[in-house]
């Protein structure tokens, strides 16, 4: 199955669209992981080079972000069966915060990757970030903050990891407009990621020099 035509309902924001051809594509018996990779991704990583351009506006965006997840949904179950068994993701956006859409690609790339994402929402409290990570043991916990008046929660949950004495059982990394590889070393993070993609290369290349 040609799986640009789902990529391309991806940039267009085709939501219906994109969830039959998905739907057909796994129907059809194509493996989740290329559905993934070659379809949803390939979609995702060409809007985000238009918004780049400002060949797309933010209600397109936010549409085919939407188009996306939708996507996702069908194949999810699916996808997590078939993961490579990288391990486990937290991440969320921090508190006062409400921007998803970068949080939600990199959770994205990372399912892609083999990871089971546990994805805790938008303005999710420290406790929530430090609380996951007691619970679910994951290898990577994922922080998101877009705004400058929110990336000072990011340096208190890794504070909060530290009181709990669980800082040196996950790796952190972190993303988001306003922050930058300084902040991520001045803060203790692991990983910075500038955008979703790189995130995975990023955790994938500290994992191998581990
Ligand atoms: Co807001 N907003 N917003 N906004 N918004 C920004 C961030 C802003 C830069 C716009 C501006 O003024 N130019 C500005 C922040 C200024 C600052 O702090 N320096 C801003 C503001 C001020 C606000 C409000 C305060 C506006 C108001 O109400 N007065 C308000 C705050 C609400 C709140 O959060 N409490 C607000 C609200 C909103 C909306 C709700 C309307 C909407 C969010 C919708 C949503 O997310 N569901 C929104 C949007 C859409 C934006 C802009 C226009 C676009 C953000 C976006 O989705 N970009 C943004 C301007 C801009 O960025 N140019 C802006 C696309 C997305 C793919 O990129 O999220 O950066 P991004 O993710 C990137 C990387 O950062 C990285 O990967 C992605 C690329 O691959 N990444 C990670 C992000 N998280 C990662 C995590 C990782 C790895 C990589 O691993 C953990």
């Amino acid at each position: 199955m040609d799986l640009s035509k789902l990529s391309e309902t991806i940039v267009k924001g085709q939501i219906d669209e994109a969830r039959e051809l998905t739907e057909e594509a796994a129907r059809s018996g194509v493996d989740v992981q290329e559905i993934m990779n070659q379809g949803l991704i390939v979609g995702m990583e060409t809007v985000g080079q238009k918004w780049k351009n400002d060949e797309m506006f933010m209600p397109e965006v936010i549409r085919s972000a939407k188009a996306m997840s939708g996507a996702l949904d069908i194949i999810r179950d699916e996808l997590d069966k078939s993961g490579s068994g990288a391990g486990t993701m937290v991440i969320g956006t921090v508190a006062g915060d409400l921007h998803d859409i970068g949080k939600n690609l990199a959770a994205m790339m990372f399912e892609g990757a083999g990871y089971k994402v546990i994805n805790l929402g938008i303005d999710q409290p420290n406790e929530a970030f430090v609380n996951a990570v007691k619970e679910h043991k994951p290898k990577v916990l994922g922080i998101s903050a877009l705004l400058t008046t929110t990336m000072a929660r990011m340096g208190e949950i890794i504070n909060g990891l530290k009181e709990a004495g669980i800082r040196d059982e996950v790796t952190v990394i972190i993303g988001g407009a306003p922050v930058t590889d300084d902040f991520a070393q001045e803060i203790g993070a692991d990983i910075y990621a500038p955008n979703a993609r790189a995130g995975v290369e990023r955790a994938e290349e500290f994992f191998k020099a581990k």
